[in-house]
Parts: C-alpha cells; sequence; structure tokens
C-alpha cells in the first residue's frame, strides 16, 4: 500500500522546493514593454524597458544607449553584468541609438555634441530626452538616473554628462573611447588601426543592423596583404559606402574633426557623479578611460571622479567570472568583484542612497602579485621615475649606457613582410572564437626569431619590482626611409622553470606596448618626413600600468615597425596622405635603434618606492 502511494509525498517537497525557489527570485522576474520615444527634433528612438514584476518601492532609471540593438539586452535578472543590481530592483532601460535597429533618424559613428543652447540634436540630447520622457512617464520612479554602458556604450553614457538632465545623477563609463585618433580604436597615435577599422565601420555602416564583412579566407593577415594600399578597399569591396571611412581618407592628421570629436573637448564637470572602468588588457578602448578620469580631473571633479581598472580585456568585467584571460590566471573571479562589490554598491548609494558612500578614489588591481589595491589618488604619488635602458648585445639594465654615440641595433624593416600582431592564422576580428579579444596577452615568444624584432632584456631579477603609474619610451631611432613606424612592448618574462605551473615557463607577456607614426613625431596636426639616417629622438606614450615584476622573473622590451594587420602598414616612404599612397610608394627600410651614451633609448618606469 506504502509502496503504492510512495509518488504522493514528493508532491509536497515538490511544492515546498517551488516556493523557496520563488522566494528566491523575487525581485529577479521583470516585466518588459517596448517604447518608441520622441526626441526634440521628432525623431523617435525605440526603447526596450523592464520593470521588476513586483514593485515595492519607488525605484530609479539605469539606462544604456547602444548602436547594437537593444533587444540584445537579456532580462536583467537573467543577465550576469546587471544581476547584482536586478536583485536590488530598478527600472532598466536599453534604447537603439538615432538611426540603428529600430530607431529613426540617422546614425553617425559618434556624433560630438554641439555646445549648450545649440538647437542641434547630439546623443546628449538624445540621453536628456529620453530621460525627460522616462520621468514623465513612467510611474513609480524616484526621480534619479544613472546612466553605463560598455564601449560604444560607454561613451553614450559620458555623452549623457555633456550637458546632462539634472535627473542624470550617475554615470558609469566603461571602456568608453576618448580619442579615436590618439589612442582608441580607429587609429593609435596617427597610426590607422586596419583590421579593426575597417571590420568595425562595415559592421557597423554597411546597414542599419550589425553585419559583418565576410572573408574569403581564413587568415586575414594574407588578406589584406593581397589587399595592397588602402585605396583598394573602396575601389574593389565598398565602393565609398562607408561614411566613416571616407572621413578616414579625408582626415589622415589630427585636425578639427578628430578634436571635435575627443571627449575630453566636450566634457566639462557638472553635478554627475562618474566612475571610470578600464581593463589591463582592452584591446580597443584601454586609452579611453584613462583619459576621461584624467580630463575630469583636471576640470577639479574631485570626489565626483573615482576610476577602477582591472585585469580585463575589453568588457570582461561584464561577463564570465574573470578568473582568466588567455593563458593568465588571477587566482579569483576579478569580474565578479566587479559586479557585486563595486558596480553594484556604487549605484544603490547614488541612485537608491543605500550604504555609506565610501568609495576609493581608485581601486586597481595589481598585476603580477594578483591583488586589488585602493588608492587616494590615481596615478599613486610617491613613486620613483628610474629610466632602464637598453644595451648592446640585447641587455637592459639600470645603469645608464657607455657605448660610443653611433652604437646601435638595426634590423630591416618590409612591408611586404609585415611582423603579425598576434600569431597567426589571424581570424576576423568579430568570428566567433576568435582570439582578437585576449592578443595583447599572447605569448610574445612567437615573434622571437623574426629578424625585425628586436629585443633587450634584464638578467633574472634578484627582487620584486612593483611598477605602479604612467610609462614612457624614450626611443632614439634612425630610419633609411623617409617615414617608420616605431612599436615598444614592455614585457614580463617568466622564469623558464615556472614550478607553480610549468607550461608558463618562460611565457612572454604584454605589460604595456604602443605604436608611434614617426611622421607624428614633432605634431600629430602637420606631419613630416623623417630625415633619412638622421638619429631623432621619439616619446613614445605606454600609458599606465601597476605591475610587480617579480623576483626570478625578467623585464624585456622589444621594438619592432609593423603590428600587421591591425595596424596599416607605414609606406616609409613619407606621403601626404597614407590612405592614397600606391603600391610603389611601400619600401623596404633599415630601421637602427640607438643604444649608446649620447642616445640612451630606455623607458621611464614608474618604480613603488619598498
Ligand atoms: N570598441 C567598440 C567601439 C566603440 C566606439 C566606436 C567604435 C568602436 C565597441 O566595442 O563598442
Amino acid at each position: 500500500m506504502i509502496k503504492q502511494y510512495r509518488f504522493l509525498l514528493i508532491i509536497p517537497l515538490l511544492s515546498f522546493y517551488l516556493f523557496v525557489k520563488a522566494q528566491e527570485s523575487q525581485g529577479l522576474s521583470y516585466i518588459r514593454e517596448e517604447v518608441m520615444i520622441s526626441m526634440r527634433d521628432g525623431a523617435r528612438l525605440r526603447t526596450i524597458i523592464y520593470r521588476p514584476a513586483a514593485i515595492l518601492e519607488k525605484l530609479p532609471f539605469l539606462l544604456t544607449r547602444t548602436p547594437y540593438g537593444a533587444h540584445q539586452f537579456i532580462e536583467p535578472g537573467k543577465n550576469d553584468y546587471v544581476m547584482p543590481m536586478a536583485k536590488e530592483g530598478y527600472i532598466f532601460v536599453n534604447q537603439d541609438i538615432r538611426g540603428r535597429h529600430k530607431s529613426e533618424g540617422t546614425y553617425q559613428m559618434m556624433r560630438s555634441s554641439h555646445p549648450k543652447g545649440s538647437k542641434e540634436i547630439d546623443e546628449s540630447t538624445d540621453a536628456y530626452d529620453t530621460i525627460d520622457w522616462l520621468l514623465k512617464n513612467i510611474k513609480n520612479n524616484n526621480g534619479k538616473v544613472g546612466m553605463y554602458g560598455i564601449s560604444y556604450d560607454g561613451w553614450t553614457a559620458i555623452m549623457g554628462a555633456v550637458k546632462p538632465h539634472p535627473a542624470l545623477v550617475a554615470v558609469s563609463e566603461q571602456a568608453s573611447p576618448a580619442d579615436m585618433y590618439m589612442g582608441d580604436d580607429f587609429h593609435h597615435n596617427g597610426a590607422f588601426r586596419l583590421s579593426y577599422g575597417f571590420e568595425y565601420v562595415f559592421s557597423q555602416e554597411a546597414a542599419k543592423t550589425d553585419t559583418t564583412f565576410s572573408f574569403p579566407i581564413y587568415d586575414t593577415y594574407d588578406w589584406y596583404l593581397k589587399l595592397g594600399p588602402l585605396s583598394n578597399i573602396n575601389e574593389k569591396y565598398v565602393h565609398h559606402q562607408l561614411p566613416t571611412w571616407n572621413n578616414f581618407i579625408q582626415h589622415p592628421d589630427y585636425d578639427a574633426f578628430w578634436q571635435k570629436q575627443a571627449v575630453s573637448n566636450q566634457l566639462d564637470t557638472s553635478h554627475v557623479q562618474v566612475m571610470n572602468v578600464a581593463g589591463w588588457w582592452d584591446q580597443e578602448d584601454f586609452y579611453g578611460p584613462l583619459k576621461i578620469y584624467e580630463t575630469l580631473e583636471k576640470k577639479g571633479a574631485g570626489n565626483k571622479n573615482t576610476i577602477v581598472i582591472g585585469p580585463w580585456n575589453h568588457g570582461q568585467w561584464a561577463y564570465w567570472a574573470g578568473d582568466q584571460l588567455g593563458n593568465i590566471k588571477f587566482g579569483s573571479p576579478t569580474s565578479d568583484k566587479f559586479r557585486t562589490e563595486i558596480q553594484a554598491p556604487w549605484f544603490a548609494y547614488y541612485l537608491k542612497g543605500k550604504g555609506e558612500g565610501r568609495f576609493p578614489k581608485a581601486i586597481t588591481y595589481q598585476t603580477g602579485s594578483n591583488t586589488w589595491k585602493t588608492y587616494s589618488e590615481w596615478p599613486v604619488a610617491g613613486v620613483m621615475a628610474k629610466n632602464i635602458y637598453f644595451h648592446g648585445c640585447g641587455k637592459l639594465s639600470f645603469e645608464t649606457p657607455q657605448e660610443p654615440a653611433n652604437q646601435y641595433v638595426a634590423y630591416v624593416s618590409d612591408p611586404a613582410h609585415p611582423v603579425p600582431y598576434r600569431p597567426r592564422p589571424i581570424e576576423a576580428t568579430f568570428q566567433r572564437g576568435s582570439r582578437w579579444s585576449s592578443w595583447l596577452t599572447e605569448d610574445q615568444r612567437f615573434v622571437k626569431d623574426r629578424p625585425d624584432v628586436v629585443s633587450f632584456e634584464t638578467d633574472p631579477l634578484d627582487q620584486d619590482i612593483a611598477v605602479s603609474g604612467k610609462i614612457l619610451a624614450n626611443l632614439y631611432a634612425a630610419t633609411s626611409g623617409t617615414d617608420a613606424d616605431w612599436i615598444v612592448k614592455l614585457i614580463d618574462v617568466y622564469p623558464e622553470d615556472y614550478k607553480s605551473e610549468p607550461t608558463m615557463g618562460g611565457y612572454e607577456l604584454m605589460i604595456a606596448s604602443e605604436i608611434l607614426r614617426g611622421r607624428y613625431r614633432n605634431s600629430f596636426q602637420k606631419p613630416e618626413a623623417i630625415v633619412p639616417n638622421k638619429v631623432a629622438q621619439y616619446s613614445i606614450d605606454l600609458h599606465q600600468i601597476n605591475h610587480v615584476f617579480k623576483k626570478g622573473h625578467k623585464i624585456m622590451v622589444q621594438v619592432q615597425s609593423s603590428w600587421f594587420p591591425l595596424y596599416d602598414r607605414n609606406p616609409q616612404r613619407f606621403v601626404l596622405n597614407i590612405f592614397k599612397a600606391t603600391a610603389n610608394d611601400y619600401q623596404k627600410a633599415t630601421q637602427r635603434i640607438y643604444t649608446s651614451k649620447q642616445y640612451p633609448s630606455s623607458i621611464t618606469l614608474p618604480i613603488v618606492k619598498q
């Protein structure tokens, strides 16, 4: 008898389980609504609103504005990026920016904002009008709005803080580009980011919804090499149909077009609280958040301006645990920590008045030691700027070189055989499984045997060296050509016999890197030919690090003159506009990196005093 009705016992157990689950998910269940919100010029923007199913209190808004499709944002209760905030309860609002996906109006890549009082629309006025509509039309709001987002969505968030709506109190720009000519997606120091520039622009401007360029071959290194001069992109493939590609051609130098777009020229301090977020190995927009933070500091934002920098690639803090990037392990879930211990309490304080609001000025992850550090100022004060010098025979050391003036290391840079920026095959940037997103952590041994890459390294360190803050490369170099690219990479070399993780033995991990297009050594506005075979000084901003080179590791610097196809090939013959160079303009050049007393190439490291 008992055996026969045994299954009846399951019913109360199951009901209890479902009851517990329902309790757990309270506050996680959201109702979706889609509306078209009219802007001041009549254009209507598709907006998706998620409200908690059971509203118990008046709630603030969390707004994201995106070119990538507001519908991509899954229900907040199922979305890792915002989960801790979804548990708290917010009204989440996601909007297609003007001209993208289901929004009306014309899309313009990173449309700059117009001065206050202008009648023109821009992303700041669109944010303003959206906020105004939400406050008036969505019931049970508490009158406060936060904006946040990553990359383009981070940029639209910070644009919200330009001419802000009074209800906008907190903005977290995360990996927002700040300057597309100086250091973000499209150029670095004037060097054009060919593969990313082309593939991204195609993805956004070939159609109203996201589209990918379909390459006929897998290894795009070959495709870009066979492409020849950049003019072939229009001639053979896109036929002048991509506005941003046409802008690249029309604005090869740092002219008013790029300057006007730079966030630092649009930002002002306001009542808005800003949290900037960056990743040490962000392959797209590392420069941006550092620059926005620095600009707000200079404008006196004071405690309204904070920064978080973690061991992440582009946007890695939003998804995944963040305990590993490429081959590099961190030993703790750094992205989880950001979402639960940093982002959620920060918004909860400014939008809901919860917590004590004690947020450090800077929270930055120290790589190498794998620890989080908090600082009352950033970059940290009290470090000692010390040069580490290149020496003949491939040595790197803190001793100043004593070699005679003409001491150098030479290599031939050939545009027909450019150095790949990551191990081949180089899959298309946005292809599923592409190694694009972790390329900055690739083992640099893959270029070790190339004759056109030169390396300098220290002996194994006899103690830890902690480096925190701004770093700079000071290169003394000459070329037989009339233009040249200079790429400098600062590398942490793991010991060969690496007991804790044998597969990482000898690994060469890039900690900082940057390129400078030589023609811009004196001015980004006015390119100048290089005088062949004459030594010139090149200062290359390697941005910032917070890293410990551990005892037993070596510090290495590599110099090379191409990083293809991420960066287009420098023809090495000076032409006024590289976008209009012909195949005949590309020539081999002999590069010399000086290592002498008179021309002491070095890297300036901000060393933390013991
Ligand atoms: N890095 C991307 C981007 C932002 C802004 C302009 C162009 C590209 C992004 O991930 O959104």
